[in-house]
């Protein structure tokens, strides 16, 4: 080691010899350090601590558009995972006359709170710890920096660790050792995200290598970081505890000291002179050629706009011939860090085979043809929706996508246990069980929501109901797939003679229909007991012993159907609420008519558990119904009990439901205050406060085929104020839809947004441009930020390469998922596409995928008709 040491000191030398140069990073308006290609986050971005997961927060590293390196701050293991605990950071604290940025890292229950303060020097910045109090003695040897880099950012590249040469492994591959638990920093909810098979362990991961200069990827401008202390950096792997871990660099902090008691000199790698290429937004899955097709491309700001771009075709031979140029229209600056330019290629109709070429950037090729939009919803229908079944085996020619799940469902959760995920158990159960008793017939239907492998009130709840509004409005009669549910058999492009959409609704409703009669009600959650089950990545076969859970057994004992491993998911239900239950009546009434010809037995069912509940929770829902509608996109506020009786009604014709909900759905429709805004729009105020939670037309464009012409016409009249509601944020983006994102990302709304336009479209084709149902479409399909890829994996010609439902792991995708989108963060667009686990970016919910199916099919009818 003491030659390292003599390297270290040279290369500290040199390191902090060039003090008399000038600063290359800038503290710019938004608080954070800029140089050509390169920037650096001091806690822009904060942990919000829903998953405590984010990577996503802290100092952070964004060089050359792609942001490598996050989660930098006082931590207090060597590869935090998720829920270890990290510091509650003060406000940023900006001092312009030093250009410093300091922030206060606060662990209450240590009494301990480090200052981090980041200041420019040379070609990097200095990462400083000060400290009022020693560290304490608990936390010796624990608490250190920490700054983590993204691996799969870094497959294929190097480290120097003072000097000496190190492959980046590809795999987690090195060493590891276990401690005591006594000596854990203990996690969030004081779980434990390893199963020590009752040894009283964790798991530490060792140091791949130690030195005083580590530096990143040397070979490669657009990856390069260093890292110079005088006290010792290591860096480690955190996958060897959890697969989304990174690669982290870290010093820990000395004992018995004050004062700055540690120095990073951080050199990140300026680009003088580098351009970002340009990033062209459009359509992956084409254009139909009666529509608006506009390009948007995204410009490094140091680029000069070229004044046209070119619209290419592509022929058999391969040639490509220039179609059109197009003048470039410059729309501006938008979220201050790149320009926008449209490219208006409208006027091309002829179908065939195109690319753009912008700015010394030429595009995939893409298609313009009348039926871009007929099969787009495909892979949603066909794989998503099947390979995320629960307490099904799902094959796909000789592959098992995963076994049959959680065949052990459920037991009671106890009173009073708060776990991951929201998952929350409060002092009364609502139920006839026992704490940990059995609850029979619940092993049937469902969908795992997305990444974990529960059942959540909402997902398969709004997944059903938009399934059935699917049958309602299409009808798609396409069968590919085999769904055998008295086997829990599922064998996908095998055609069975009953549509597919009838059988995944049925799928909803055996889940729903096993609840309300053997719970009373859709429970919160069937979720996981513990944190070691929960964060389950595999097939969700393996998740559980599939044996009923018998506490009077051994653990790891089987017997007969039982064993003694406590594995079987809870169910979580103190969260019931009558105008809660509105939801279960809604989702399996709207079951009923799609049902009622190929399943009666089903749809008689859910209609007469639909009516059961209806009856037995009206008047009870009364005092908090505006408070239980917030899930359901459709109602989008208002009596919960409005929807459950419009589906009553459609499926019973029973005047009762009518009789109820008519006055409400009138009211909703009444004429809003129409005011002129700044801008000379109109706005009806449904956005104000005295609107807040807001009526609209959602609930009266689904009753309005079967009202009567007094009733449309009210509807008629209040339509241009809704239109303006729902199209007023298109106008404040270059890319026509209103794009949202700070959580978690804005696909779902633009999604829905845009089917609702086509509703309107539908009954009032004058009052609405068409444009609006394609362009949340085009948004989705890759005319947006950041990259161009299709959003939904597997449509388009370039879509996601990584993404994930139940193959959080798995660095691939499963087709037909729609993952959230773009997350803007500061001034920064991401959707990482060689990192799947942020999931405000890339988890796909399974409930997203009905609402994608449904816009498809609007916008293959709207397409069907502008092109005649
Ligand atoms: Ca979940
Ligand atoms: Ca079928
Ligand atoms: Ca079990």
């Amino acid at each position: 080691m003491k030659g390292l040491h003599l390297l270290a000191s040279a290369a500290l030398a040199a390191a902090f010899s060039l003090g008399a140069h000038a600063q290359s990073l800038k503290l710019n308006d938004l608080g954070y350090f800029e140089a050509r290609g390169t920037n650096v986050l001091v806690y822009n971005n904060l942990y919000n601590g829903s998953f405590y997961d984010e990577k996503f927060a802290g100092l952070e590293i964004i060089q050359r558009g792609e942001r490598i390196s996050t989660g930098g701050g006082i931590r207090l293991m060597n590869t935090p995972e998720q829920w270890d605990i990290f510091g509650v950071v003060s406000p940023r604290r900006i001092d312009r006359s030093e250009n410093s940025v300091e922030v206060t890292l606060t662990y209450e229950d240590y009494g301990f709170a480090p200052r981090l303060k980041v200041l420019p020097k040379d070609k990097g910045v200095l990462v400083q710890i000060w400290l009022d109090k020693p560290v304490p003695e608990e936390l010796v040897g624990k608490a250190g920096m920490n700054l983590e880099f993204f691996p799969a950012s870094y497959f294929g590249k190097n480290y120097l660790v003072d000097g000496f040469a190190r492959i980046l492994p590809k795999f987690p591959m090195h060493d590891t050792e276990v401690h005591p638990v006594s000596e854990k920093i203990p996690q969030y909810f004081g779980e434990s995200t390893f199963d020590d098979r009752g040894r009283g362990d964790f798991l530490v991961p060792l140091p791949l290598s130690t030195g005083h200069r580590i530096v990143m990827a040397p070979e490669d401008d657009a990856l390069r970081v260093g890292v110079t202390s005088d006290q010792e950096i290591s860096i480690f792997d955190g996958r060897h505890l959890a697969q989304n871990g990174t690669f982290v660099l870290r010093s820990l902090l000395p004992g018995g000291k004050t004062g700055k008691v540690l120095e990073w000199y951080l050199e990140p790698s300026i680009s003088n002179g580098w351009v970002r290429p340009a990033n062209i937004g459009f359509s992956q899955v084409g254009y139909t050629p009666a529509q608006k097709k506009v390009a948007v491309v995204e410009l490094d700001k140091n680029d000069a706009p070229a004044k046209t771009g070119r619209l290419l075709r592509v022929n058999p031979d391969g040639s490509k011939s220039v179609v059109k140029e197009v003048v470039a229209k410059f729309w501006g600056e938008y979220h201050h860090r790149y320009n926008y330019v449209q490219l208006d290629f409208s006027d091309v109709r002829e179908p065939g085979l195109y690319c753009i070429d912008y700015q010394g950037v030429v595009t995939n090729a893409f298609p313009i043809d009348k039926g871009v939009y007929s099969d787009k919803w495909h892979p949603s229908m066909d794989m998503s929706l099947v390979i995320n079944m629960d307490h099904m085996e799902v094959n796909e020619a000789y592959r098992i996508w995963h076994g049959r799940a959680n065949m052990d469902d459920a037991l009671q959760a106890p009173a009073n246990v708060r776990l991951h995920d929201g998952y929350f158990q409060g002092d009364v159960t609502n139920t006839k069980y026992q704490p940990l008793e059995h609850i029979p017939g619940l092993a049937v239907g469902g969908w795992y929501d997305a990444g974990d492998f529960d059942i959540q009130a909402n997902s398969v709840l709004n997944t059903t109901q938009d399934l059935a509004y699917i049958w309602r409005e299409f009808k798609p009669l396409r069968d590919q797939t085999l769904i055998d549910e008295k086997t829990q058999y599922a064998d996908i492009h095998v055609p069975d003679g009953v549509p597919d959409n009838v059988q995944l609704i049925m799928h909803g409703t055996l889940n729903i229909n096993a609840q309300v009669e053997n719970i009373g009600f859709v429970a919160q959650v069937i979720g996981q007991p513990d944190m070691h089950h929960y964060h389950h990545l595999g097939d969700a076969m393996t998740l559980t012993d599939g044996y009923i859970y018998d506490p009077t057994l051994a653990r790891y004992e089987v017997r007969g159907n039982r064993s003694g491993t406590p594995d079987d998911r809870y169910v979580f239900t103190s969260r019931f609420s009558p105008a809660g239950v509105m939801q279960d009546i809604v989702s399996l009434a709207a079951a009923y008519p799609a049902l009622k010809d190929y399943y009666p037995e089903e749809a008689e069912r859910s209609l007469k558990n639909a009516k059961m509940l209806w009856d037995k929770y009206f008047e009870a829902a009364a005092p908090n119904a505006n408070q239980a509608n917030n899930n359901n996109r459709w109602g989008g506020g208002g009596d919960a009990r409005i929807n459950a009786a419009i589906e009553l009604w459609i499926a019973t014709g029973d005047a009762k439901y009518k009789d109820f909900f008519l006055p409400l759905v009138e009211k909703q429709v009444e004429a809003r205050p129409v005011v002129t805004r700044a801008n000379g729009t109109v706005s009806n105020g449904m956005f104000s406060s005295q609107y807040s939670g807001g009526p609209n037309l959602a609930a009266a464009l689904k009753i309005y085929p079967y009202m009567d012409k007094d009733f449309q016409a009210k509807v008629k009249a209040a339509a241009p104020a809704y239109v303006d509601m729902l199209t007023r944020g298109a106008y404040d983006t270059p890319y026509g839809v209103s794009i949202g994102g700070a959580t978690w990302a804005g696909n779902a709304s633009v999604i829905n947004n845009a089917y609702n336009c086509y509703k309107i479209w539908k009954y009032f084709p004058d009052l609405i441009d068409p444009e609006f149902v394609f362009a949340g479409l085009n948004f989705v399909f890759g005319c947006h930020p950041y990259s161009n890829v299709s959003f939904v994996t597997g449509v388009g010609v370039n879509t996601k390469k990584v993404a994930y439902s139940n193959n959080r792991a798995d660095y691939t995708v499963i087709p037909g998922g729609i993952v959230p989108g773009l997350l803007v963060k500061e001034d920064f667009f991401e959707n990482k596409d060689d990192y799947p686990f942020h999931w405000g970016e890339n988890e796909c919910c399974i409930n997203t995928a009905p609402q994608y199916v449904l816009l498809c099919l609007a916008a293959d009818e709207v397409a069907r008709a502008l092109n005649k």
